[in-house]
């Protein structure tokens, strides 16, 4: 059953957590971290309950994805939960025929190249969110006091998906599209933000007590095309939950560039990539903004004397920011030590203690 599926209530006991005081731009006793990809193929836990269940199945399954968001926040003790669920999941309950590949990832049986495709996409209906909303309830009910962050795609990297008909490495198709058919375009990156936004109304009303906006792929992206193409649709999904006063993450991959277009669709947090230093992020957004980020991914590998040096810059360099919240600069590569993990959650928790 679904507690308070209107109002955000439920996220009322993770208030005064470190993790929504430093998302609002409040003290906290220490900086609180969590990790995209948290949950995953680097814990053993997740392997086993995943075993013979395909990726999207498990997304689709109430108590397996509440159990495998709690996982990590059982074993790291990291300040959030992330909804284990996936960018595509929003348009598989709208019934596009979608499914993700073991080692790939998304991959569509038709890709969509044409306004006559757009125009049949179906309307995701608000009652195929209800395994989404049942999911939530039953995580945030496991995880108490420790909030549960919901996420969708923003329109650009969904859609990327979409007109590629899968993973891509320079997202060309969606490039060239913008450009040579402006107009299917913008209808297609409207239905994206409106899957995006409706899923994390979704999230909110069972209780998550954040949102991240994953725009992954905006990098590849120049600043004119991200604001003449981009920016409104991203500005839509974000704007589709704004009366729930929930804290609203915007992350993307290489979008140095992009920091401030990226913040005006109107986020309240940004995620910066390791790529760029947070204090020189905060200069770019002119401050008073809190950072997420960014501890490079590849350092989680490196020893933990190269790694521990390299987290010590990322908390001297938040220290620009009103307030941080540590992350990686990317996901968790599934090759991870989940050790690696937990010791760096206890090293960011005793070095920033106030
Ligand atoms: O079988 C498996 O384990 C599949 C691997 C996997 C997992 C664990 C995929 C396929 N998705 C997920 C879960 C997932 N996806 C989460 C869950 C929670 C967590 O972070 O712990 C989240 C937030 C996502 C979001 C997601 N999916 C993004 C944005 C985040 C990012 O990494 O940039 C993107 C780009 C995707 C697409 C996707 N889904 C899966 C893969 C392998 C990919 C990337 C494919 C590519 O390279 O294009």
């Amino acid at each position: 059953s679904l507690l308070s599926p209107q109002h955000p209530l439920r996220a009322a006991n993770t208030a005064d957590s470190a993790m929504l005081q430093a998302l609002t731009g409040r003290a906290s006793a220490h900086t609180p971290v969590w990790f995209m990809r948290q949950a995953g193929r680097s814990l053993p836990e997740y392997r086993k309950v995943r075993e013979g269940i395909p990726m999207l199945d498990s997304c689709l399954n109430p108590e397996l994805a509440a159990e495998i968001t709690v996982q990590p926040v059982r074993r790291h003790q990291v300040d959030a939960g992330i909804f284990f669920s996936d960018i595509v999941v929003p348009m598989k309950l709208a019934g596009v025929n979608v499914d993700i590949v073991p080692g790939r990832g998304p991959v569509l049986d038709v890709a969509i190249d044409s306004m006559s495709d757009i125009d049949k996409l179906p309307e995701l209906e608000d009652s195929a969110l209800d395994v989404i909303r049942e999911a939530v309830s039953n995580t945030v009910e496991q995880l108490g006091s420790t909030p549960l962050i919901g996420f969708a795609g923003a329109p650009f990297t969904v859609a990327a998906y979409m007109v590629e008909g899968g993973p891509s490495r320079d997202h060309l198709k969606p490039r060239t599209m913008m450009h040579a058919n402006p107009e299917a375009w913008a209808k297609l990156a409207a239905w994206a933000a409106r899957t995006s936004g409706q899923f994390l109304r979704a999230q909110i009303e069972a209780g998550a007590s954040a949102v991240q906006l994953f725009d992954s792929w905006a990098g590849s992206l120049g600043e004119a095309d991200y604001r003449r193409f981009v920016q409104e649709h991203s500005a839509t999904a974000l704007s589709m939950v704004e009366e729930f006063g929930v804290p609203r993450i915007h992350f993307g991959t290489g979008t140095a560039e992009l920091l401030p277009a990226m913040h005006e669709a109107g986020a309240d947090v940004m995620g910066v990539d390791y790529r760029l230093s947070l204090s020189e992020a905060n200069r770019r957004l002119g401050g008073g903004i809190p950072l997420q980020g960014n501890i490079d991914p590849a350092l989680l590998a490196s020893g933990s004397e190269a790694l521990f040096a390299h987290v010590d810059q990322v908390l001297e360099s938040a220290q620009a920011a009103p307030t941080h919240i540590a992350n990686l600069g990317h996901g968790v590569p599934p090759s991870t030590d989940p050790q690696v993990l937990t010791d760096l959650v206890s090293y960011i928790h005793t070095n920033t203690k106030k």
